[in-house]
């Protein structure tokens, strides 16, 4: 399914009068407050956000999953789907692919229907956390950890292949995430399993082409319970930086212990230059994978606040991190759930661009620390909508993405196209 430039100015049409008076209104709040509106509205029309290719289907928790009608039934229909986001929202112009669960067999057919459907090639991931039918050695105490020298070069080797897919299709990441960990105390000599690692993540890294970059994701618990090998920000950073200057950390919203300052994490990363990567959702209590902004919307202000500090203050050169909604959908439709997600990232993005840095640091410098809370509340409650709806419009999209969703009646047309027995691949 193709969503046409006329369908969405039409949608649109519909929506200016209304608009030009919420956004006039908007910039006249803050332009009297010496914020630049228009600076503000082009920033968030350049912000985009990769799609994971297993995010476009129903998403399952360990005890079911509950299909969707018309979910995309091979990469194709994924590259598809993501194109339909992007003519929505203007933001999603890329996907971040996942393999093995969807290899790309015949690289220059789905170049050319990517570029048809306008969609690009973000960060490549690696699997390892699972054993693939017919793989020789098992995954099942850990890849690049392992005991067994078989098994981690079995892991490496995995790695590169996934890297070549990559180069052929315009890619210029990879990110490494390991479910590596032990389940028990006893079971895993941390020392060595750490060493094991760095030394199998530096094969891999040996074979990054010169123009590539690796993000190593951590994650406290899940799928083991007593031990991760890379737990936190901590271990990740002591690995990036031991690899060297293509390595970064990547920053998962969901892989923290509960009440996690992730925002000071955040700093510190782009601080020492080593934020290489960001995968977005929300979460109550572990990695819920839930929309983004859904429940700690604050949160998010505050993560932004800090990326926008470490893009006005880059002494250390952090690059721009790879941005990549990691989510999951059990109950919502999942483009419907993207489509809130990418609202949700651009409502905190915006926010954070209000922020009054000069009143900030003048009230830091000062100790007033209600004159400093203050800052980034006048921030946190202005209504940023008017100029996210102008921002898509700017880029050609529909400035209120889930009601041309809905309008356009998406979801029933690619049950008519697909069926409804199809299952996407995906978490
Ligand atoms: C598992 O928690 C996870 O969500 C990681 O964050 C990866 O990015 C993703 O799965 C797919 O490999
Ligand atoms: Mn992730």
């Amino acid at each position: 399914m193709k969503i046409t430039k006329d369908q969405i100015d039409s949608l649109n049409a519909g929506r200016m009068k209304r608009h030009s008076v919420q956004y006039s209104y908007c910039k006249e709040q803050c332009e009297a407050a010496g914020i630049d509106m228009e600076w503000v509205t082009d920033q968030v029309a350049a912000f985009e956000v990769a799609i994971p290719s297993w995010a476009l289907g129903a998403g399952g928790t360990r005890f079911g999953r509950f299909q969707y009608g018309g979910e995309p039934g091979n990469l194709y229909q994924k590259i598809e789907d993501i194109g339909v986001l992007h003519a929505l929202s203007g933001s999603a112009g890329e996907v971040s692919l996942h393999i093995p669960w969807d290899i790309p067999e015949d690289t220059n057919r789905i170049l050319r229907h990517a570029d048809q459907c306008g969609i690009g090639f973000n960060a490549m991931n690696s699997n390892t956390f699972q054993d693939q039918p017919g793989q020789s050695l098992s995954y099942k105490y850990g890849s690049l950890c392992h005991v067994d020298a078989g098994v981690r070069r079995l892991a490496v080797q995995h790695n590169k292949e996934v890297i070549d897919y990559g180069v052929q299709l315009g890619s210029k990441s990879l990110t490494v995430w390991l479910a590596d960990g032990s389940n028990f105390p006893g079971q895993l000599n941390f020392r060595r399993a750490l060493q094991n690692t760095l030394q199998s993540l530096r094969e891999i890294y040996d074979h990054l082409p010169a123009d590539w970059s690796m993000f190593i994701e951590y994650k406290p618990y899940e799928p083991n319970f007593y031990s991760m090998v890379i737990p936190d920000w901590g271990t990740s950073h002591f690995l990036a930086n031991r690899l060297g200057e293509q390595a970064y950390s990547l920053v998962d919203l969901g892989h923290h212990l509960p009440n996690t300052n992730i925002e000071q994490i955040v700093a510190t990363l782009m601080m020492t230059g080593k934020l290489g990567g960001f995968h977005f959702n929300d979460s109550k209590y572990g990695d819920d994978d839930l929309t983004v902004g859904s429940i700690k919307p604050y949160q998010l202000f505050l993560i932004f606040n800090e990326l926008v500090y470490g893009f006005n203050h880059n002494e250390s050169n952090n690059p721009v991190p790879a941005w990549m909604i990691d989510a999951s959908h059990n109950v919502k439709d999942p483009l419907e759930d993207l489509l809130q997600s990418l609202h949700a990232i651009e409502t905190a993005y915006a926010k954070a661009l209000l922020v009054d840095q000069v009143a900030l640091e003048d009230a830091q410098s000062k100790n007033d620390v209600v004159a400093a809370e203050r800052v980034l509340h006048e921030a946190f409650q202005q209504d940023v909508r008017p100029i996210l709806a102008e921002a898509r419009k700017r880029r050609g999209a529909a400035m209120a993405p889930v009601e041309a969703f809905r309008a356009l009646d998406v979801r029933n047309q690619l049950i008519r196209e697909r069926g409804s027995q199809q299952t996407a691949t995906g978490l």
